[in-house]
Formats: C-alpha cells, structure tokens, sequence
C-alpha cells in the first residue's frame, strides 16, 4: 500500500514537472516575438514610444514611407547606430539593452523623433 502511495506521488511529481516545462513554452515564444514593427511617415514614428526590458534582444522594424531626404537615416546615438532606411522596404535594427533608461533616436536633421525606454 505504501508503494502504491509512493508510486503515485512519483507519478504526480513527474506530472508537475512535465506541466511546467509546458507552461514555460509561452515565454520563448514571446522571445521570438520581440519584433517591433515602426512606420516611418508624416514626420513621425509609429509608435514613437517603446517600452523594452533590459538585457533583451529585440528587433526594431522600420518601414519608412515618407519619400522625403529626412527620413532616410535613423540614428541611435547612445548605442552608435546610425543606418539608412531604404524606402517602402524593411529594416530591422537588432539592439540589446544592457542599462535601464530613456534613449532617444531620431533621423539625421532630428526631426523625427522617438525614445527607447528600458525598464
Ligand atoms: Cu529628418
């Protein structure tokens, strides 16, 4: 009877455990998600405030619409990036903050204007 009770405490460990390798699925796909679509047009970006966690990576998708010279850079200053933004195509821009904070970008003449915020 003991060993019964034994054997089907074993059975409900190994039941947690499988559970909980299961429920922990969700947070490496949301990894996988850590895209962030950003249009470039009208002389803004959309969205122009994103809110990310530090010390993870993620993926700034630019798709600018806006044919007009100043939007055609986007510039990180705090992170030194400073990269051309073909027109009506995509770029991402991988970034991994390692400090909480608030960090600006902005095409070249700072018209365009958005922050990063690291929490
Ligand atoms: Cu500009």
């Amino acid at each position: 009877m003991d060993n019964l009770i034994a054997n089907l405490l074993g059975t409900v460990v190994i039941a947690l455990i499988i559970w909980w390798f299961w429920y922990s699925k969700p947070e490496a796909k949301k990894l996988k998600d850590s895209v962030i679509d950003i249009l470039v047009d009208n002389g803004v970006y959309e969205p122009s405030r994103i809110e990310i966690e530090v010390g993870k990576k993620i993926s700034l998708r630019f798709l600018r619409k806006d044919a007009s010279p100043c939007a055609e850079k986007v510039v990180f200053e705090d992170f030194d990036i400073s990269t051309d933004l073909p027109l009506n195509e995509i770029k991402d821009i991988e970034i991994t903050p390692d400090k909480p904070g608030e960090y600006r970008f902005t095409c070249q003449m700072q018209m365009y204007q958005g922050s990063l915020v690291v929490k």
